[in-house]
């Protein structure tokens, strides 16, 4: 067991903020890495050091793996945490990590290369009894093979890159005489995405829901289960809505989920904190699909129904230690639920909106968390995902959590960019929502820009932004020169985007 010393978090915004909170309350110091473009960010200014790795492209600074191995010599950093997204899933990152004497914050590199690979994963899983959706196990290789084995399983078919991800060398075909077609598309898409252009069939689940699990695995061979998210509400591949429990679980299938979630981190020696991706079909019949080996965006309405910090927990394993927490003790608490606030315009068909934070006034009071990496004044770069803020609200039950929620996008105030807020307020008031009879068609199937707040409220809202505004400069006079400028203003990147 090594006691960590100095943790460096090889992110930005929001996640790398929440792991060094984390971190401090452990008594471990921290090394913020930061690219040109965040010098002012808070992750930077909260961190005990920070250090710049280079220009602001992922590529040059926060993907740079050699630099950022090379900021621990210099800082004598013994840990490094990845976050999500950037390096978190790049087996070879890992493992250079631990050639540098260096402890990663995550799973082995050989768990993140089985489960980098859907069909490695299957094949990892396949003699541990886990429901899959039928279709072809490995890598297809004869198109006529492929055929007949569509024909077998029954159209619609689902065509998947082994490599893939975000929905990318995805296609569904209904009929054999789209399949060829389908195919060339799938494997051309996935070589030039992935570099790999291996592709597998499956049956369409036509109207799935989204429910994950969430694992927990030490470096003795313990793994338990902190229950599920359900992610269904997403637009293009990207989750907007998630929340813990799901309404549509029993106590028996959330077990069996569970247990089954657990067996498929034990096939592919998993420590860690890891998620487990399931689709439920309408009848509730679950299926494996694949495993993130990293935190995920939405951990903490896992944190808020548990009371686990799984950031501790990362850090905990990383350091050896044999998992405290017993299945047994585990319970579900409660009703969480977390929206993600996007810059981006939903009367807009979501085009990013990245600009400055002329208001930014959270939410706040009992029930309420908000975890982001921005404060007023400041610009959200243009280089990133254009996520400002995630907006965790927890109740007793699930309709207070979404009152709540309600509440507390009403209560948030944003000017100087467009964002998802709106929007989440329309998921939140819809009836399908509200019921828990969705799935992931929710988005296409209910949404156009026609149902977002009327004009006039907009405007109110609006109004309510510039006085927050005021007010905030008069009592605090050095925030800002002149008046606030509301909305008029085109952000950079629509002028690099609209030209
Ligand atoms: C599926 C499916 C239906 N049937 N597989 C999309 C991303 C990837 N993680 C898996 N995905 C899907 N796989 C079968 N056999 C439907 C989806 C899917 C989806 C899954 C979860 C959340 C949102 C989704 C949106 C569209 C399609």
């Amino acid at each position: 067991m090594t006691k960590i010393q100095k943790l460096l978090v090889a992110n930005r915004g929001e996640i790398a903020l929440r792991i060094m909170r984390t971190a401090r309350e452990m008594g471990i110091r921290t090394v913020a890495i930061f690219s040109e473009a965040d010098r002012q960010s808070l992750h930077v200014r909260y961190a005990d050091e920070a250090v710049c790795v280079g220009p602001a492209p992922s590529s040059e600074s926060y993907l740079r793996a050699d630099v950022i191995i090379d900021v621990c010599r210099q800082t004598g950093a013994d840990a490094i945490h990845p976050g999500y997204g950037f390096l978190s899933e790049n087996a070879g990152f890992a493992r250079a990590v631990r050639n540098a004497g260096l402890i990663f914050v995550g799973p082995s590199p050989e768990s993140i290369e089985v489960m980098g690979s859907k069909l490695a994963a299957k094949a990892a899983v396949a003699s541990y009894n886990i429901p899959m959706v039928p279709g072809t196990p490995e890598a297809i290789t004869d198109r006529d093979d492929a055929k007949k084995t569509a024909a077998r399983i029954g159209y619609p078919i689902l065509i998947k890159a082994s490599a893939g991800g975000g929905g990318k060398g995805m296609r569904i075909v209904e009929q054999e005489a789209d399949f060829d077609e389908g195919m060339n598309r799938a494997v051309s898409e996935a070589t030039s995405a992935f570099g790999d252009g291996s592709v597998f069939i499956e049956k369409y689940v036509t109207s799935p829901r989204h429910v994950e699990i969430q694992v927990l695995g030490d470096q003795h061979g313990n793994i338990i289960h902190l229950f599920e998210r359900e992610c269904s509400v997403q637009r293009r591949h990207q989750k907007v809505v998630e929340e813990a429990p799901s309404s549509v679980l029993t106590p028996e299938i959330r077990a069996e989920m569970g247990r089954c979630a657990v067996e498929v981190a034990r096939a592919c020696g998993y420590y860690g904190a890891g998620t487990v991706e399931f689709i439920v079909d309408d009848q509730l019949n679950f299926y494996f699909l694949e495993m993130n080996t990293r935190l995920q965006v939405e951990h903490p309405v896992t944190e808020q129904i548990t009371g686990i910090d799984l950031v501790k927990q990362m850090i905990f394993i990383a350091e050896g230690k044999p998992l405290a927490i017993k299945q047994e003790d585990l319970e579900i608490n409660g009703h969480a639920i977390e929206i993600r606030v996007y810059a981006e315009d939903p009367a807009n068909n979501f085009l990013p909106d990245v600009g400055t934070l002329e208001t930014y006034v959270r939410p706040q009071g009992n029930g309420i968390r908000v975890d982001d990496g921005f404060e007023q004044g400041m610009a959200i770069p243009i280089y990133y995902d254009p996520m400002i803020a995630k907006l965790v609200t927890t109740g007793a039950t699930r309709a207070e959590a979404i009152e709540k929620m309600i509440r507390a996008i009403d209560e948030y105030r944003i000017t100087g960019v467009q964002t998802t807020l709106p929007f989440c307020r329309f998921v939140m008031q819809h009836d399908a929502f509200r019921s828990g009879q969705f799935d992931t068609h929710f988005v296409n199937r209910y949404f156009t820009p026609d149902k977002l707040l009327p004009a006039t409220h907009a405007e109110e809202t609006q109004l309510a932004g510039v006085l927050a505004a005021w007010l905030f400069q008069t009592s605090k006079p050095k925030s800002g020169p002149g008046a606030v400028v509301v909305d008029q203003q085109r952000s950079k990147w629509r002028e690099r985007r609209l030209g």
